[in-house]
């Protein structure tokens, strides 16, 4: 599909929407009279030719506050009134429902100055790269052509697919030519699994949407963007690291870019459901609970629930807000757990739309210091894993990378994993689902984030958000993750109680955690971080015998914890390259990290109100923190596992413990 320079005039009407100053506004008015509302600017982007001003600022804040997204969204929202940049919808059990993959190779350009979208001047441009123009005989000639510019595979990151790339941290242009028949009587999403950082998104050269978050979907509509036979798709996707991102500028993982997981086009009817949890209810073995949001409905519209397996078929009407609730009996119901793994075919049915999912059905709840899965206490036998491919590194993204990995958990003997540190792909946490393996998962609030300031909080409400409406319907999924290893302030304890409080709000069926520091007074670690008193379960991290003290002086360490609620420890560990080998006491050889784990065992044994563990990680993982050439080489090598799947010592000892209970007090 090629864009004539001659046609830029009348399809430039809407590509014109991007974040330009007032100035081009009325020269783009001027030339092209557009139907143009107001033109904004994200302030944050390297796209962005006016960063923060003064001006800018409040405006932008209040923006943010008024509408309770994304600052992408509510600026979107707030400045341009017209439906195709309205913010990103979020379908679910989107890989339930047929779609048309857009998979596969994407011709690419690299902008590092973002000269797609801005001229000299850093004046918006109306014949950006989103119009996939290229040089018609005798007309201009475009400085980019992407039918003539290398491809990159989606889903994948574009560090670990192109050499020159590895570090690259900036604007990257995706194109996609596909041919597309419209059908009467439905709408049309692009999805978008997940896109490191920032998203910018155009169909046949018009604005459809922006997105701010490297591991949440999103979707947005492009019903009335399709014609019928070709048609493109152009997006910029930016992971350049913002002070006020989610996550900031420290990461101790690698800032992978890119469209790194996949992208369909997805058909809904007019009615359709967009969210729904159907859950069982706590305190029942038998009672199913819940509601379903059907998007477009007339009030009183009916929708069904059935579970075939169970006899269940039940219906309710749709309520003024969307919503048809339901509770009812399923008697023959075989609880969800690890040993146990059941999961029920169920079909929601409003009217027109026609959904079947697999969901398994199990309660989790917290009595005092346990924890409790279906009633009774259990004990979370874990491992922390990052999304990161084993043997050829990257992303994970597909289901050989999700059944390795997951396989190891197994092997290991633990029934649990803490999903780090940020939502992993939906194929993970379906096969946990199908598995048996319980979840934590996380969203990017990872170390000095920005806690003072309202349009961060903004972000993060979106991104816990976004992930809780994704994974609802995973009975894996037990505990969601507010934060990871916070500095304790003032505003960050608010910043974090209000993502408690939502969490809650969102998903009052599961349980809120987060992973805490720990204070230090001489050899006794204290857990009183002013957090906890929200928290339902206690994460905490600590590296007793690798950045402080020596592995034996756990044997010593007495714990003080301010709380009586379920303790997890949500990471210890110390680095082991694979295959060297030493004394106990040298480091990075994988006995000295076996004998940290033996003394780590020891003392966790002796924390009382401990229910879980998710020692720091099963696999080596890429890390531009950590260049130490022989050893590291830019790899984070606290894995259990090498990045070539295999094992080190570690791996037997926690193995042992978990296959022979020696670790592991439910009550
Ligand atoms: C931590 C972080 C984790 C790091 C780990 C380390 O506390 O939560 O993201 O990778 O320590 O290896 O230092």
């Amino acid at each position: 599909m090629k864009t004539y320079r001659n046609t830029l005039r009348i399809r430039g009407d809407d590509a014109a929407m991007e974040c330009a100053s007032k100035e081009v506004f009325a020269t783009t008015v001027e030339i092209i009279s557009l139907k143009q509302k107001f033109i904004i600017c994200p302030w944050f982007s390297r796209f962005c030719p006016v960063r923060r001003t003064r001006a800018s600022l409040p405006l932008w804040a209040f923006a943010g506050y008024l509408f309770g997204m994304s600052i992408l969204s509510a600026s979107a929202q707030a400045a341009i009134q017209e439906p195709s940049v309205a913010p990103p919808t979020l379908l679910v059990a989107v890989d339930h429902r047929p779609t048309i993959s857009l998979n596969g190779d994407w011709h690419t350009i690299v902008d590092p100055y973002g000269t797609g979208l801005y001229t000299f001047h850093g004046k918006l441009r109306t014949d950006g790269y989103f119009m996939n123009g290229y040089q018609a005989p005798g007309g201009e000639a475009p400085e980019y052509d992407f039918q003539k510019s290398p491809v990159l595979h989606v889903p994948r990151d574009w560090n670990t697919q192109r050499e020159s790339l590895f570090f690259y941290e900036g604007p990257m242009w995706y194109e996609k030519d596909f041919s597309y028949r419209r059908k009467p009587g439905t709408r049309v999403f692009f999805h978008v699994g997940a896109a490191n950082y920032r998203s910018y998104v155009w169909v046949n050269g018009q604005k459809v949407c922006e997105h701010e978050g490297g591991f949440t979907p999103f979707d947005c509509e492009v019903t009335s963007r399709l014609k019928d036979g070709g048609n493109f798709i152009v997006m910029a996707v930016d992971n350049t690291r913002l002070a006020d991102g989610i996550p900031t500028l420290q990461t101790d993982w690698w800032n992978y870019g890119g469209l790194t997981r996949d992208v369909s086009l997805v058909e809904v009817p007019e009615q359709f459901i967009d969210d729904f949890d159907l859950h069982l209810k706590r305190g029942t073995q038998t009672v199913i609970e819940g509601w379903v949001h059907v998007a477009g409905a007339a009030p009183e519209a009916q929708t069904t629930v059935s579970i075939p397996e169970l006899n269940v078929n039940e219906a309710a009407k749709v309520g003024t807000d969307g919503r048809a609730t339901f509770q009812f009996e399923a008697t023959k119901l075989e609880p969800w757990s690890p040993e146990h793994p059941r999961l029920y075919r169920v079909h929601i049915h409003p009217g027109q739309d026609d959904l079947e999912d697999e969901i398994g059905f199990r309660t989790v709840e917290v009595r005092g210091t346990q924890i409790l899965l279906n009633g009774s206490p259990i004990f979370l036998r874990g491992v922390s894993i990052h999304a990161e491919a084993p043997y050829r590194t990257g992303r994970a993204n597909n289901d050989e990378d999700m059944n390795m990995l997951l396989g190891w958990v197994h092997e290991l003997g633990g029934n649990y994993v803490r999903l780090a540190h940020y939502p992993h792909d939906e194929r993970m946490t379906r096969l946990a689902d199908r598995m048996g393996i319980l979840v934590w998962s996380e969203i990017p609030v990872y170390w000095a984030v920005e806690f003072d300031n309202p349009a961060v909080l903004v972000k993060a409400e979106q991104q816990l958000h976004e992930m809780i409406r994704r994974d609802r319907d995973k009975a894996s999924i037990v505990l969601w993750s507010v934060a990871n290893e916070t500095p304790v302030t003032p505003a960050r304890v608010e910043f974090l109680k209000a993502l408690v409080a939502k969490a809650h709000e969102q998903d009052p069926a599961r349980l809120v955690t987060a992973a805490l520091l720990v204070r230090t007074e001489g050899m006794t670690k204290i857990i009183d971080d002013p957090l906890g008193e929200a928290l339902d379960v206690i994460g905490f991290n600590e590296y007793i015998g690798w950045y402080e003290h020596t592995p034996e002086d756990a044997d010593k360490t007495v714990w003080k914890i301010a709380y009586d609620k379920p303790l997890i420890v949500s990471e210890f560990g110390g680095d082991a390259k694979y295959g060297l080998h030493g004394e106990p006491d040298t480091r990075w050889t994988e006995e000295y990290q076996a004998n940290l784990y033996r003394h780590q065992l020891l003392m966790l044994r002796g924390i009382r109100q401990l229910r879980g563990m998710s020692p720091w990680i099963l696999m080596d993982f890429r890390s531009p923190r950590r260049p130490l050439p022989g050893i590291q080489d830019y790899f984070n090598r606290k894995g259990l596992i090498s990045d070539q799947g295999e094992k080190k010592e570690a791996f037997y000892i926690l193995q042992k413990a978990y296959k022979e209970g020696t670790i592991g007090e439910t009550e």
